[in-house]
């Protein structure tokens, strides 16, 4: 089962990784340079089925990214939670402290207050659509990613990267997902997400799902079938605060990746709405919560 590449890793991390003090204060314990490859080409999806991932928090976090925008407000307003506990952290170091409900009610109630507090300075979103070079809006990445796909399918720089060096000090967290290069070869598109840094209990659901997504959302509009995801993974690491789900999670049997349908062809890769991805037969094994560290 391809999902067994996942679980042997975090068996691996958890067993024989080094163990590191970090950036957080938590504790990891790290393996470097992995790698996993997904097919994609009988439409499942790479999502996860030892715990229940809430896959239309990602559907929404990628349409999100795509937008452009780095304000969580919009998340906030869909229920989406994942991206809080940064701007929250900067709040409650500068301020009495909220809870993160009462953070969040503000956001959404509070254009002004969402405007000064709830943005993440220029991550994911501004370098994929607005990365700076001096004009008004900047490059779209994107834009140029598709319109190269279709004009010049054997390229092999079909490349976007949220790695802006210049500004990495002004991002919330500087993208863990760094870097996503595509394929195309026989009709399909293949994909490649190289991410320097990645929490295996928290971030790698998402991150391979929504790395999915992209490819079925590009072949669609590049009139491609989808071929095959490779994941590389630099410091993939298992927190020590996750020790239960480790020991839960691989206890549990992988069962069949779901399919993804997506229901209409919107007019631009950047006019996705979240009802447009179908999920069919995702049986996953229930949630584990586990503590984020920020
Ligand atoms: N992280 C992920 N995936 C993401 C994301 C964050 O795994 O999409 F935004 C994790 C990786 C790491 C932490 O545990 O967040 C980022 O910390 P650092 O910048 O120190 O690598």
């Amino acid at each position: 089962h391809p999902e067994a590449q996942y679980l042997s890793l975090m068996r691996r991390a958890w067993e024989t990784g080094v163990e590191r003090s970090d950036r957080t204060g938590t504790g990891t314990r790290a393996l470097f340079g992995e790698v996993m490859r997904f097919d994609l080409s009988d439409g499942s999806v790479p999502l996860l089925t030892t715990k229940k991932i809430f896959w239309k928090s990602a559907v929404k976090e990628l349409i999100w990214f795509l937008s452009g925008d780095t304000n969580i407000r919009p998340l906030v307003a869909q229920g989406v939670h994942i991206w809080t506990d940064w701007p929250l952290a900067k709040y409650n170091a500068a301020n009495a402290p909220l809870s993160r409900d009462a953070f969040e009610a503000r956001i959404i109630e509070d254009a002004d207050f969402a405007a000064k507090w709830g943005d993440l300075g220029p991550v994911y979103g501004f370098q994929w659509r607005h990365w700076p070079d001096g004009s008004p809006d900047g490059v779209d990445q994107i834009a140029a990613l598709i319109a190269g796909i279709k004009a010049n399918p054997a390229s092999r720089r079909h490349i976007f990267t949220g790695w802006n060096v210049a500004q990495l000090d002004q991002m919330a967290l500087p993208p863990c997902h760094m870097t996503y290069q595509y394929f195309v070869a026989n009709g399909r598109l293949s994909g490649t997400l190289y991410q320097r840094s990645c929490d295996l209990g928290l971030g790698f659901p998402f991150n391979i799902f929504e790395a999915a997504l992209l490819i079925r959302m590009i072949a669609q509009h590049c009139d491609l079938e989808p071929g095959e995801l490779v994941w590389m993974g630099a410091d993939c690491h298992v927190y020590l605060d996750h020790a239960h789900l480790v020991e839960e999670q691989l206890s549990r049997a992988p069962r069949a990746f779901p399919k993804l349908a997506l229901t209409r062809r919107p007019e631009s890769i950047l006019d996705y709405r979240p009802e447009d991805f179908e999920l069919t037969g995702y049986d996953p094994h229930p949630h584990i919560a586990a503590p984020v560290s920020v």
